[in-house]
């Protein structure tokens, strides 16, 4: 334990040596924020609540808390109250303070007071809550202990005032009001969808923990703020129900275990869908490992294994002419695999994939175990899920003819490229742009205003094929879809038996979606998002898809002296308020309809030009929440739409 090495020699130096040394430590974090929590951005500035909250989730995991109260202060500081036992507040014999500011100020000292308990938690870096008072320009802590109220605050990390006990209290618990420091981050606003979507996860993962999450920013005219209650009763079965909801289902059943096997604790629920895509979500130790990793390899093992070998012997096969591949059992398939490992080894880009290989054999014999049992004791469900993965095989090999005979014509050269395709000049793919552009005419118009150096346009006529409700070799046979391939150099499946788009021949990294402004546009860009997020996700893992945002006005003056485009009614406002001496009647107000309103000229200022134009880049916080959404906005079922559209209607009044 290298910590606590430097720790014993600590203790030999001075008070005043410590001190320099504890600093030290949360210089480096202001430093380079970035390798302790991610980045600096949204992304980052929501890892500071993570960080937080999981320290109470350990405590709640240790038996000892049972409630996490997350609140969004109107000052966009974040305060998070537990009622665990509160972190101890008695000296620390060999940093001579209180054992409060160590955790405080002493990178990754969160747990070494409680050597005996099972840490598993503790944020995807790990780095404790040390890291957020680092990035703080305020930090609160209050504890109540023993009868007490404690209470110390913080600047950049280091202490404004002693420890200091304010008051009684009959309860313990540990209190955290954090506010970000603005001048490390890009973004300082928090979103209430993303804290809302990890916390849900995370009463998922937890069953038997409540979470909440209030927004003081977003009052509703009952005088009451934003909030919403997470808790789960029955962890990752519900969690999968979550996830289908707007799916149909194939089986009644959620194939449901949750076990111990060699110290680590398993928990896995998987079930399937009429649907055609394939739903996995895994987590070590609260973390979403989005690379995958051996607890997966383990799960995809036992449940491929098991069915076929079920199949096989009862002789559900025997009609089948070709072999089964592993994807066949993927289809339609949704789950979620969560194993806490004591020592968890991450890998790979993200550091979102886990290494243990002893974690694997754990995952499948647990399993193959549960599986077994299931489809011995529901024979009926067994056949449908058996039928379902013979189909896919089918379906497959009609997908992989499709997807040769468009594939086989399309060499790398030139000639294989889309003729609606007008290209840029540049073969430098990091360098290059695609538009995809809603519409013939609008598309003239992009062609017209771009710079063909490196901006290339694809129009696409109407509305995309939704491929969320077709099966794959229809998605092959559909020319609009084929032309994106195209034009984008990507490929899918050209081995027989995968589905993974090959991105390595990628012809652009920007590839921007511009759509009208009006409800159909929004619809066309659902429909473009549904389609990269199902078949070609890594364009959007890897920051490569992004939206245009045409304006919604041209302001001008009645002397048309002066004009300013405008994308909401704010900038409309400053408009008439700078130019008009703020009266409406002097300016003349022209509402963008549609993209083919504007001339080459206007689309290249407004909406093209790099200089001027506003792009949003389309992320992925929460792959089973956007699996989730994709599914009830684009699928079968009308019910759960509905339902999330009045929920979520922002588009609800734009065409007015
Ligand atoms: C170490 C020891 C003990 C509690 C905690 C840490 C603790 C940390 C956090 C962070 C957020 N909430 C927390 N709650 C508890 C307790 C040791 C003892 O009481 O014996």
């Amino acid at each position: 334990m290298a910590e606590d090495i430097e720790l014993q020699e600590n203790r030999a130096k001075d008070y005043v040596a410590d001190n320099i040394q504890v600093l030290e430590g949360l210089e480096a974090v202001r430093k380079r924020p970035a390798m302790y929590i991610g980045d600096i951005s949204a992304r980052g500035l929501h890892h500071l609540v993570y960080e937080v909250v999981d320290n109470s989730i350990d405590e709640a995991l240790a038996g000892f808390a049972n409630h996490i109260d997350v609140t969004i202060n109107s000052d966009n500081s974040i305060k998070v109250v537990d009622n665990g036992r509160g972190i101890p507040v008695d000296m620390h014999e060999k940093m001579h303070k209180p054992a409060l500011e160590v955790v405080l100020t002493v990178l990754h000292a969160g747990g070494k007071f409680d050597k005996g308990s099972y840490k598993v938690s503790g944020g995807l870096h790990g780095v404790g809550v040390s890291c957020v008072n680092a990035l703080s320009d305020y930090l609160r802590a209050e504890i109540h202990r023993d009868g007490k109220i404690h209470m110390q605050e913080y600047s950049f990390g280091k202490p404004t005032c002693d420890l200091t006990v304010i008051g009684e209290t009959d309860h313990t618990g540990t209190t955290i009001i954090f506010h970000p420091d603005a001048s490390i981050f890009t973004e300082t606003v928090y979103d209430y969808e993303t804290l809302a979507s990890r916390l849900r996860d995370l009463a998922f993962l937890n069953a038997g923990i409540t979470l909440t999450l209030t927004d003081e920013r977003d009052m509703n005219d009952k005088g009451e703020y934003r909030k919403d209650v997470f808790h789960s009763d029955e962890g990752l079965k519900q969690f999968v129900r979550y996830i289908d909801q707007g799916k149909e289902s194939l089986i009644n059943d959620i194939i449901h275990l949750n076990t111990v096997k060699n110290d680590v604790p398993v928990e896995v629920a998987f079930t399937y869908n009429t649907s055609f895509s394939e739903s996995i979500f895994s987590y070590v130790n609260n973390i979403n490992t989005i690379e995958g990793g051996t607890h997966l390899t383990g799960f995809r093992r036992g449940l491929t294994v098991t069915l076929k070998k079920y199949a096989e012997e009862n002789k559900l096969l025997d009609k089948l002419k070709i072999e089964l591949s592993k994807e066949d059992f993927l289809n339609g398939l949704t789950a979620v695999v969560s194993v806490k490992v004591a020592e968890p080894q991450f890998e790979g880009q993200t550091k979102t994939k886990l290494g243990n290989n002893e974690v694997a054999g754990v995952v499948q014999v647990a399993v193959s175990e549960a599986l077994r049992n299931f489809l011995e004791e529901n024979p009926k469900q067994a056949k449908i899920i058996v039928d379902k993965v013979v189909l896919a095989a089918q379906a497959r090999q009609a997908a992989y003819n499709a997807r040769m005979k468009v594939q086989r014509k399309s060499p790398l050269s030139g000639a294989g490229l889309p003729g609606k395709l007008a290209d840029c000049k540049s073969r430098d793919a990091a360098a290059c742009e695609i538009f995809l552009v809603e519409g013939d005419s609008a598309g003239g118009s992009a062609k017209q205003g771009r710079n063909p150096n490196y901006q290339a346009i694809l129009p696409l006529r109407g509305k995309i094929l939704n491929v969320e409700k077709a099966l794959d070799h229809k998605v092959f046979e559909s020319e609009e879809i084929v032309n994106m391939f195209k034009a984008l150099g990507v490929t899918v499946g050209t081995e027989e038996d995968s589905n993974e788009p090959n991105m390595s021949k990628l012809r652009y990294h920007k590839i921007i979606i511009m759509t009208d402004a009006d409800v159909d546009g929004a619809h066309i860009a659902t429909l473009l998002m549904t389609f990269f997020f199902r078949k070609i996700r890594p364009i959007i893992e890897n920051g490569y898809l992004y939206i245009a945002t045409p304006p919604l006005y041209k302001c001008s003056t009645k002397n048309k002296k002066t004009q300013e485009y405008a994308w909401d009614d704010h900038q409309v406002q400053r408009f008439v308020d700078t130019y008009c001496d703020g009266n409406r009647d002097r300016m003349v107000l022209q509402r963008y309809k549609g993209l083919g309103e504007m001339n080459p000229e206007q689309l290249w200022e407004t909406t093209m030009d790099p200089e001027n134009r506003m792009l949003k880049q389309v992320t992925l916080t929460n792959a089973s929440e956007a699996d989730r959404t994709f599914s009830i906005l684009m699928g079968e079922e009308v019910g759960p739409r509905r339902e999330f559209i009045e929920a979520h209607a922002t588009y609800a009044n734009i065409d007015a």
